[in-house]
């Protein structure tokens, strides 16, 4: 009886990014699959609904910051897996709402961790850190599990403060839970408000027709890129081992904005050139002369993270894993993506 159950998949942030790819691996591999979403959130489904999984999936309203909520919900669906996935994932923004940040990033791992031991001790938990725990410190090479945490935005804060949560439940209580501190993700589905993103939109809406260039912040400014796919294939990895770790999950791979910019243009065909400097950069094509975006100031964080480059052979050596995809084809996925959905009227994803 027990063999022919399907596992069973919780997942918050089910709307988000790396909430959808997980659930579309996850029912790929038979599981049964439980996504939450914050409340007034079902208007957000159209990451699920490209998918074409949204039906197969059983979807609960779901706040962090109710521990009696989460308490019900683990003892009614009893997981054997859980990803928190959810979570305020805007750097920048962060600074305007530490409570908030720390509320849901820190608190709201606690309410998981404390739900789990209370009444589904077995579940197998993982937790979405972010590279910017290392923040500014030293950076001699690659930073890997080992390296020196130096936080420096409130966001950044909440991913730490979140991380010792879950190594000390792990230590203490024995439970199988870890943390994978992920370098940037991208993919077709990430949202607008991140770079990547802004620049394939805009850049399919340029070469579909429209004049008006658009403002990009700090145009020098590098991140190790990869591609959401491969990330959420090692946050799975991540719950087969016998014993629980938190890995680094990173291409190494260093990719300025100007860069991104470079190859997604290119792919639809522009021949961009750049001129001016910092706050006067302009990228212009070169055959026809247009402008296609240039540097706001508006646009510039006034505390920005340092680029940082992730060294994942840890999670090479244990688990076999390394990132598929390289920055260059995943930008062009994302820009080809674009391009389909304008043609389709879906301009407002
Ligand atoms: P980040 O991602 O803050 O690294 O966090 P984002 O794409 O927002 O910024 C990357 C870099 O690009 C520079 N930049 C701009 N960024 C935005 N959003 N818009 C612009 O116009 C622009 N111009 C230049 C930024 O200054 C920055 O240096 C992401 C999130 O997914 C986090 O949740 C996650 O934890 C980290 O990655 C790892």
């Amino acid at each position: 009886m027990k063999k022919n159950k399907k596992s069973i998949a919780f997942i918050t942030g089910i709307t988000g990014q790396d909430g959808a790819h997980l659930a579309d691996l996850l029912l790929k591999k038979g599981y049964e699959v439980y996504g939450g979403f914050r409340r007034g959130g079902l208007n957000k489904m159209w990451r699920l609904d490209f998918l074409e999984i949204t039906a197969q999936i059983k979807l609960v309203e779901f706040q962090l910051d109710e521990p009696q909520h989460i308490i019900d919900l683990f003892k009614k669906i009893q997981p054997d897996e859980v990803y928190n996935l959810a979570g305020e994932s805007f750097v920048a923004d962060s600074f305007d709402y530490p409570c908030h940040t720390m509320e849901i990033n820190a608190h709201g791992v606690v309410n998981i961790l404390e739900a789990a031991r209370l009444v589904s001790p077995k579940s197998k938990m993982f937790f979405a850190s972010s590279s910017e725990i290392f923040g500014y410190a030293e950076k001699n090479g690659g930073l890997n599990e080992q390296s020196t945490r130096k936080p420096c935005n409130p966001y950044a804060i909440s991913k730490l403060t979140a991380d010792h949560f879950v190594r000390l439940y792990r230590e203490k209580y024995d439970m199988f839970a870890c943390s994978g501190i992920l370098f940037n993700h991208e993919g077709p589905l990430r949202s607008r408000h991140f770079v990547t993103r802004k620049i394939t939109y805009n850049i399919a809406r340029l070469k579909l027709g429209d004049q008006k260039y658009f403002e990009l912040g700090n145009m020098s400014s590098a991140r190790d890129w990869g591609s959401a796919v491969d990330y959420v294939s090692a946050m799975k990895m991540m719950l087969e081992i016998d014993n629980p770790s938190d890995f680094v999950i990173s291409t190494g791979e260093l990719t300025t904005v100007r860069q991104v910019l470079e190859i997604a243009a290119s792919y639809v065909g522009f021949d961009p050139i750049f001129e001016g400097s910092d706050e006067h950069e302009a990228c212009i094509d070169k055959s026809s002369g247009r402008v296609l975006a240039k540097v706001s100031s508006k646009y510039y964080r006034p505390f920005d993270t340092a680029p940082m480059l992730g060294d994942s052979s840890l999670i090479h050596k244990r688990l076999g894993w390394h990132a598929q995809q390289g920055v260059t084809s995943m930008i062009e996925s994302m820009v080809a993506a674009d391009l389909y959905r304008r043609k389709q009227g879906m301009t407002d994803v």
